[in-house]
């Protein structure tokens, strides 16, 4: 039984679809409080943080756009998730990628002060590996996995607290990296398991070996979930679709096999886009798919040992 604390981040200034800011509410209507209690474990819903008052940062790179409102969400949202991460499992319902800006930074300051290493499993058709002064498009939501790494050219944010080891950093599901990313990912030990790894060696396999690792050092796990890193013909409400994604069974093994290891600690479903949705099947999908994280399974079959 885990105590889920569901946190609202109704971030769209990060990207330039208007809608992503409507995904913390369809997630409560698409009944993400109901799928985790029905599971068994408890649930708060704290609501949606309020961002602080941006200072008017401006950046030399013309691209980036609302970066006073990015360094806001950033500065609250981390004090949230070190907030939460005392009090049981956040779960970050975004609200766009860069969210993640934030969440990841606060959750790395408490297992800093914990004394446990974090780990950081990132699901996304994209790297997200920008800085400010990479990034081409401007859009914020394409960089928090660099931040989270400690890559220098963040300025104005405040440096990351506590930078992610880029050994313990595992990307699922790419397959769309833009030159700047590609020959930045290449200088670094974070393992890339782009979709032409997936398909030679499925999913399972990878993901055992890094989750392997996070169990002997006792670490913490965060996972990101993009909603992107799925197939868009399985879950069209994002800005960013990539076709060739996960199936709707690949990425419900992921979910099955994170929850056998007992190792996840903090969770962001990011980029959801309500606007651009199909009846609420996107939400629903990423409800089902934190079930199956939590533990539902279709056949109760004796949990295998790995
Ligand atoms: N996401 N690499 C592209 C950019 O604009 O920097 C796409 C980023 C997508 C970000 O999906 O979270
Ligand atoms: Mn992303
Ligand atoms: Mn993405
Ligand atoms: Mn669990």
């Amino acid at each position: 039984m885990t105590h889920c604390i569901l946190i609202g981040a109704p971030v769209d200034e990060g990207q330039r679809r208007p809608g992503c800011l409507m995904g913390p509410m369809a997630y409560r209507v698409a009944g993400i409080a109901q799928t985790l209690a029905e599971l068994g474990h408890t649930v708060e819903d704290r609501g949606d943080v309020a961002p602080l008052p941006g200072r008017g940062e401006i950046h030399s790179n013309p691209a980036i756009h609302h970066l006073p409102e990015t360094i806001a969400w950033t500065e609250a949202l981390a004090a949230a998730a070190t907030t939460a991460m005392a009090d049981g499992m956040p779960v970050f319902m975004g609200g766009d990628h860069s969210l993640s800006l934030g969440t990841v930074a606060g959750v790395a300051a408490h297992a800093r002060a914990a004394g446990r290493p974090q780990f950081v499993i990132w699901l996304d058709a994209h790297s997200d590996f920008h800085t400010f002064e990479t990034s081409t498009s401007g859009n914020l939501h394409g960089t928090p996995m660099a931040y989270a790494a400690g890559r220098p050219g963040f300025e104005p944010l405040t440096p990351f607290p506590a930078p992610v080891p880029e050994a313990n950093i595992c990307m699922f599901g790419i397959r769309s990296v833009d030159p700047a990313e590609n020959a930045a990912l290449m200088e670094t030990d974070i393992i890339v398991n782009d979709m032409r790894v997936l398909d030679e060696r499925g999913i399972v396999a990878p993901l055992r070996e890094f989750l392997d690792r996070v169990h002997a050092e006792n670490g913490l796990l965060h996972v990101s979930l993009d909603v992107d890193f799925l197939d868009p013909s399985i879950a069209p409400a994002v800005g960013t679709t990539v076709p060739g994604g996960a199936t709707f069974r690949e990425a419900h093994l992921v979910m099955e096999l994170l929850h056998e290891s007992g190792l996840v600690s903090s969770l962001d479903l990011v980029e959801l886009n309500p606007f651009l949705d199909d009846r609420g099947r996107t939400a629903k999908l990423m409800v089902d798919l934190l079930g199956s994280l939590m533990g539902r399974k279709v056949f109760d079959r004796p949990t295998r040992s790995y």
